[in-house]
């Protein structure tokens, strides 16, 4: 999860890290994914529910929402990659996450049921894509928007969406420590 962050070029290290992820791209994937499922349980586990549920300002996520978010970003992710390597025919499931949080209510759910769901959707992502043949990785589907994509490209964007937020849980967490200290 650190490598996505690091600038471009310059160090040899960095030079290293880029080369290991053109040779080796589901292992720095699968990596990824696992670290930063990790860091998102860690991140999240200590806070009270006062604190999961405050959000930013009206309309924002709170940090249970994006708890929640993550476990259907990867439901759905899950479903498309196994779609294509069971090679079901059809378009590939597809459907707006991002409406999910307005339309279900989280907040009363339990962050620890959210989290563990999201791990154990997370473990069968991983189990499905380190199983996967060189040639399967990069096998495509048709998505309903996009044309084709392949595993390669849902699982990276996942791992990119962690990131993502993954930073905006540390920003909100921090936002939130500082209002309590005021
Ligand atoms: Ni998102």
């Amino acid at each position: 999860m650190i490598l996505a962050a690091l600038p471009e070029g310059q160090s040899g290290a960095t030079i290293s890290v880029m080369l290991l992820d053109e040779g080796d791209s589901s292992g720095w994937v699968l990596k990824a994914l696992r670290e930063c499922a990790n860091s998102v349980v860690s991140e999240l586990s200590l806070l009270d529910d006062e604190t999961l549920c405050r959000a930013p300002a009206d309309g924002d996520w709170c940090l249970k929402e994006i708890a929640a978010h993550l476990r259907d970003a990867e439901e759905l992710s899950l479903r498309q990659m196994t779609a294509i390597v069971e090679n079901t025919g059809g378009t590939l499931p597809a459907w707006d996450i991002d409406l999910l949080p307005a339309e279900r209510n989280y907040r009363p759910k339990d962050l620890g049921d959210l989290l563990s769901q999201m791990i154990k959707l997370r473990r069968e992502t991983t189990y499905l894509i380190w199983g996967l043949p060189g040639s399967e990785w990069r096998s495509s589907g048709d998505h309903p928007y996009r044309g084709r994509v392949t595993v390669e490209t849902i699982a990276r964007e996942l791992a990119q969406h962690d990131l993502e937020h993954l930073a905006e849980i540390r920003r909100l967490k921090h936002q939130l420590t500082k209002h309590d200290a005021a």
